[in-house]
């Protein structure tokens, strides 16, 4: 069967290409599925995404990601710093875990230095824009998929 992989974008992610451009890039979500779908059937596996600007959909998200997926990516926006009923549900996955932020986060303001997703990420890609989406699908792909 072919592995799957579950991207998952926290809150106000849906918002990307519409404003603070000049921080988060010209590239909406819809850009970035786009992209990550392209690259994924170029590597014989696929993609899905889902984005909700609610904590408690995401974690059901993650539970659900327990069966039929090989891998998760996650881009929890401000939750990455706050929550740990995310940080619970990723937890107890036994599938690798990719953080994900478009940003370099320790290089704004403080209150974004700590993630609470870190901890339990098998690695962290940031700081490299939209494109961090496709570094994390390679990653992915090169180093968990069989
Ligand atoms: O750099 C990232 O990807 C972040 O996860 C983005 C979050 C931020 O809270 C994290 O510290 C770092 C914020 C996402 C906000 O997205 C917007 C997109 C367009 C316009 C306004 C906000």
């Amino acid at each position: 069967m072919m592995n799957k992989i579950i991207i998952l974008n926290g809150p106000n992610l849906n918002l990307l290409g519409e404003r603070e451009k000049d921080k988060y890039g010209k590239n909406t979500l819809k850009d970035i599925e786009i992209s990550c779908k392209e690259f994924a059937k170029k590597n014989n596996f696929e993609v899905s995404l889902f984005q909700s600007n609610i904590e408690g959909e995401l974690v059901d998200a993650i539970q659900k990601a327990r069966e039929g997926f090989n891998g998760l990516v996650i881009n929890a926006g401000g939750y990455t710093h706050t929550s740990v009923a995310i940080h619970d549900a990723l937890k107890i996955l036994k599938i690798p875990v990719i953080e994900l932020h478009i940003t370099n986060i320790y290089n704004r303001e403080e209150f974004r230095h700590k993630s609470l997703i870190s901890k339990i990420a098998s690695g962290i890609i940031c700081g490299f824009g939209a494109e961090g989406y496709i570094m994390a699908l390679e990653a992915m792909n090169n180093k968990y998929l069989k």
